[in-house]
């Protein structure tokens, strides 16, 4: 089963991606956490250390910001080490080793504001959310030879297991992400009590009676303090739909509810159901998988239309206006592509994969990384813009993890292959000595070099993805047998010797999209690609924005002359503007004044880089 690299077999990463890692590790980081400081996540660790009481500050799960940035943090360090960031570590460590309880137990809100409200509120509260944070954040230090807080992440898990199992109480989280987390533990560890604790976890979702129904038996008991406002009660009853508790993940077909709940859940499920080799809950998620692909996923990857209840609606509905798409939503639908494509290696979790990372998933941070989108709109109005910070800031930290560890996400490998899921500008060593450096301008351009150097004959497979998107494909490596074409790898099974290079052209031409019927929002428009990019319209003016305009396809889309800010090539189409201003608001009989003009569009990810904007990724025709 192929896994990523550990970050530490790379030497390097350069073109598209160097950029964003080295301005998250010179600014990014640094502005998070100083973000991070000013809001009281850090304090929340420290008043919890010095005895304190009834101070904690921000949401309850705000512990979590500090755990995704200290995980962002230790891969950023491995390649591109910062003083700055070196010391931020420091103090995060200092906090979360003096917060911890005797006993394991560690969630500031909780030790601070309510110590008799622990483990009583789990739909709501997210302690082991939480705490599944906390261990992601450990193996990530243990990558960079850092490995003071494995015993705390240790002891939060024992803290876990003193109270719940198989034999004890019943429970996980509202919030999943704690399966994940144990299963990496699992891996890090080679312990297989952690991964039978998640499996378990994920055994005991959606079944009866629900532990997390029960808490509403009972609300004051439970802590649930205000019934209106929770997202797990409707109507009068309980709403498993809302945390993907409705009913057992093996009877599940349809993805509903929150959307990162959902996402952390399925990754999760999918590592279960690889390690246990269990069919019926693959085949679930499988049809899960297609329900969400297939019919409640934007273009862009974005998932989770509706900001109410931060999550999914009905097939087909996708507005764009009002997409919610959440950031985290985005992050999470690639760890579970990831997850997929280990347990069955082909192509199609990676389309995905791809689809959602450079789009949908990169629209959520400015070029520098100190600037974020929550929700990820296809279309603005001019009413919104990259915040640099929220008070629920699930986000940015996030997305500085996604960044620093990209490489997990387009190489792996196993004993017998290296597979390339998108070229990444990189030099890496493999475990059996084979070194290999990719130089590419992807996504800009289609074409890489991949070079293999072996200091002794070795013979290894090296599995190309051919992407969805590329209707031709070349691949030149001298001397070579024909490649073999294995679940959409191009695949060259070779004896390395000495150094050779694979050549690699993915003819990238602007190509058109049309969406189903069903989706109602884009009925007579058209979404434009180039390689693996999603472009949109954009102006800054309302009387230049794209609403007004109809695409005119009679002529073929064209490269622009100039690059966009993020250097990407920009793309030039010819379309009818609506355009006079001076008439009454409504008027008998009058032909629309149409003009002819060339648009401009730019990729998506980089939409509102100056500010407020008019932009629309599905264009009328
Ligand atoms: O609940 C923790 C995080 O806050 C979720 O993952 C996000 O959707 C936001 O609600
Ligand atoms: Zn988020």
């Amino acid at each position: 089963m192929p896994s990523s690299l550990p970050l530490k077999q790379f030497r390097s990463v350069g073109g598209f991606w160097g950029h964003y890692q080295s301005a998250l590790a010179s600014k990014g980081l640094i502005h998070q956490w100083n973000q991070i400081v000013e809001t009281g996540r850090l304090q929340n660790f420290l008043d919890v250390a010095d005895g304190k009481s009834g101070t904690h500050q921000g949401y309850r799960f705000n512990d979590s910001d500090v755990y995704k940035w200290l995980e962002a943090a230790a891969y950023s360090q491995v390649l591109n080490p910062n003083a700055a960031v070196e010391a931020a570590i420091e103090q995060a460590i200092q906090a979360i080793i003096a917060a911890q309880a005797q006993d394991g137990y560690l969630f500031t809100l909780i030790q601070l504001n309510k110590p008799d409200w622990k483990w009583r509120n789990l739909v709501h509260m997210h302690e082991m959310y939480c705490l599944g944070h906390l261990i992601e954040a450990c193996i990530a230090l243990n990558q960079l030879g850092d490995s003071r807080l494995m015993p705390v992440a240790l002891k939060a898990v024992e803290c876990i297991t003193n109270t719940f199992g198989p034999d004890k109480r019943v429970g996980s989280c509202g919030h999943p992400e704690i399966e994940v987390a144990l299963y990496r533990l699992w891996q890090e560890t080679g312990q297989k009590k952690y991964a039978e604790l998640a499996d378990w976890m994920i055994d005991c979702r959606g079944q009866r009676p629900s532990p997390f129904e029960e808490e509403f038996n009972n609300p004051s008991e439970n802590c649930i303090v205000d019934l209106d406002r929770c997202c797990e009660w409707k109507g009068g009853k309980y709403y498993g739909e809302y945390l993907q508790d409705d009913k057992p993940i093996r009877e599940q077909d349809t993805i509903v509810g929150h959307s990162v709940r959902a996402a952390y859940l399925y990754s999760a499920a999918q590592l279960s159901a690889a390690r246990r080799k269990d069919q019926n809950l693959q085949s679930a998620l499988d049809q899960i998988w297609a329900n969400l692909t297939e019919k409640r996923m934007y273009v862009t990857g974005g998932i989770g239309s509706t900001g109410d209840g931060e999550g999914f609606t009905a097939d087909y509905d996708l507005p764009n206006l009002n997409a919610y798409a959440e950031t985290c939503a985005g992050i999470a639908l690639a760890m579970w592509a990831r997850r997929s494509f280990e347990s069955n290696p082909s192509t199609d979790a990676i389309d995905v994969l791809e689809k959602v990372i450079f789009n949908g998933i990169l629209s959520g941070t400015s070029l520098d990384t100190t600037s974020y989108f929550y929700d990820n709109p296809l279309e603005s109005r001019g009413n919104t813009e990259r915040q640099p910070w929220f008070g629920c800031a699930c986000c940015p930290p996030n997305l500085a993890r996604l960044i620093a560890s990209i490489t997990d996400y387009a190489i792996q490998s196993d004993t017998k292959t290296l597979y390339i899921g998108f070229p990444l500008e990189c030099e890496f060593m493999l475990a059996n000595g084979l070194e290999v450096s990719i130089k590419t301008q992807y996504p800009h351009k289609g074409e890489a070099e991949i070079k293999v150097k072996a200091l002794k004959p070795t013979r290894y497979r090296l599995a190309l993805r051919i992407p969805d998107w590329a209707e031709e494909v070349t691949t030149t490596l001298p001397g070579a047998q024909p490649a073999e074409y294995e679940e959409g790898f191009a695949v060259f099974d070779e004896v390395w010797e000495g150094e050779r290079t694979l050549a690699v052209e993915f003819e990238m031409e602007p190509r058109i999209l049309s969406s189903h019927p069903k989706v109602l929002e884009n009925l007579g428009r058209v979404a434009i690609q180039y390689g693996p990019t999603i472009y949109c319209a954009e102006s800054l003016s309302e009387s230049d924005a794209p609403q007004r305009i109809n695409l005119d396809l009679s002529e073929d889309i064209q490269l622009g002359s100039a690059r966009s800010k993020g250097g990407a090539p920009t793309l030039e189409v010819q379309a009818l503007r609506q355009s006079d201003d001076d008439g009454p608001l409504y008027e008998y009989d009058q032909e629309p004044k149409i003009v002819q003009t060339a648009l401009k569009l730019i990729p998506y990810r980089e939409w509102n880089g100056s500010g407020k904007s008019y932009m629309q990724v599905w264009l009328r025709v």
